[in-house]
């Protein structure tokens, strides 16, 4: 292989301020919902550049895209890596972009490089992997791997009503491609930590090895609308003081559950939503997460009890409904080392790590081999527009990942 091949960070850096163009936020952050004309726009970018580094572009009927740059024998399974361009209503510059970004990067070194791969090499951009507009989380890359059907896929609605299969039209990225059903040698999927630990630890790279289960429900709290005023404290089925217990039961399941419990009420509609009107219904999420499936289900369990109970005690109607449960991943031994080799060939202080959040390589790690790079982000936030991370963390991660994928696609060795 070509001695001291390396990325070139500047480029990607250039790339990733570019992107962040679309969408951008007064406060520097991202918000390119799930299909939205901005989400159009940053896929239409991506598949322009990645035209423009010798690719063709397919697209499959969850609108997934396929960056692919021929192998030297195109039969053989592609070695995957991509992640998603979607972001939260204010999110940050490198959730997902990065991983999507540096896939780039590492198919146009590849080109600077004139390298050949014995296998394809393929960069995707899964659709709705945030889970924000459209719940739930990772869905597209949740059909690729088999976990739902593509009518499940285009079903899912927004608050609004509208659906992921009419979006997929009106965006025009309802492709032909089938969704998933075939071979792929190895997936890495390089990503910002979105916690504090690498930064804290001092470390460049994370070696990820497993990934949180995680269990998202949806509560429906009815009761009764009534006047603020006259209607006697003890008379009242009011639905905002029902979700309130069970916020505050939430917060308490994910600290009884430590460590590494998390346990959070993300999305709260109360209605009317008037000063002076008793709240006759609420709608809330819970998100749960931890890396054994044991505390996922004694979560479960501590809530499903406590709910019924406020429901009964404050007089209310209850729709209780779990609607996504993504078991724990442990990611595929060689994969894992192959981002510790790579790591450890470029000399950067690397660490394993459990991902907290979820990401599409949990569920592509079902249908194909699996591993993940992570790099620090400041302070550890994400999911927020002062989401930061530095070029020279984010160089590096690019690095491993061009190694990485190096190490499984095979390198054609010049004659
Ligand atoms: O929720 C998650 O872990 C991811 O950001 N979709
Ligand atoms: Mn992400
Ligand atoms: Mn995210």
């Amino acid at each position: 292989m070509k001695k001291n091949m390396h990325v070139t960070g500047d480029r990607l850096w250039e790339s990733l301020m570019e992107m962040a163009k679309i969408g951008a936020t007064a406060k520097g952050g991202s918000c390119r919902l799930a299909l939205t004309d901005e989400d159009k726009e940053g896929r239409d970018l991506f598949v322009s550049w990645c035209r423009d580094a010798g690719c063709d572009i397919k697209i499959d009927k969850m609108g997934n895209i396929f960056a692919v740059r021929a192998g030297e024998d195109n039969s053989l399974p592609s070695v995957m890596t991509g992640s998603h361009l979607d972001t939260q209503p204010t999110g940050g510059k490198y959730d997902g972009v990065f991983g999507v970004l540096a896939g780039l990067e590492v198919l146009r070194t590849l080109k600077d490089y004139d390298v050949k791969t014995k296998h394809p090499v393929e960069v995707a951009v899964w659709t709705n992997e945030e889970g924000s507009r459209f719940a739930p989380a990772m869905v597209s890359s949740g059909v690729f791997a088999g976990v739902f059907d593509l009518e499940y896929g285009h079903s899912r609605a927004d608050l609004n009503g509208v659906t992921m299969g009419q979006e997929l039209k009106r965006i025009g990225y309802d492709g032909n491609e089938e969704v998933g059903g075939r071979d792929l040698k190895a997936f890495f999927e390089a990503h910002i930590e979105q916690g504090p630990i690498l930064e804290f630890e001092e470390k460049t790279i994370g070696v990820v090895t497993d990934a949180n289960g995680q269990r998202w429900y949806e509560i429906t709290l009815t009761g009764q609308e009534a006047h603020a005023g006259p209607t006697p404290m003890a008379r009242r089925k009011d639905a905002l003081v029902g979700a309130s217990r069970i916020v505050q039961e939430v917060n308490r399941i994910g600290f009884d559950n430590e460590p590494n419990a998390c346990a959070t009420v993300g999305l709260l509609e109360c209605r009317p939503n008037s000063r002076n009107t008793i709240p006759g219904e609420v709608f809330l999420t819970v998100d749960f997460r931890h890396p054994s499936d044991e505390s996922l289900s004694r979560m479960d369990g501590q809530l499903r009890e406590f709910a019924e109970k406020v429901a009964k005690e404050q007089g209310l109607e209850m729709k209780f409904e779990q609607i996504w449960y993504s078991h724990p991943v442990k990611f595929n031994d060689n994969c894992v080392a192959a981002v510790r080799k790579g790591a450890e060939v470029a000399g950067y202080p690397h660490m394993d790590i459990v991902s907290g959040a979820g990401h599409d390589a949990c569920y592509i790690n079902r249908v194909a081999p699996t591993g993940m790079i992570f790099v620090p982000c400041e302070n550890g936030i994400s999911h927020n527009e002062e989401e930061a991370a530095t070029p020279e963390d984010l160089a590096a991660g690019c690095n491993v990942l061009l190694h990485a994928i190096l190490d499984q696609a095979g390198v054609v060795e010049e004659s």
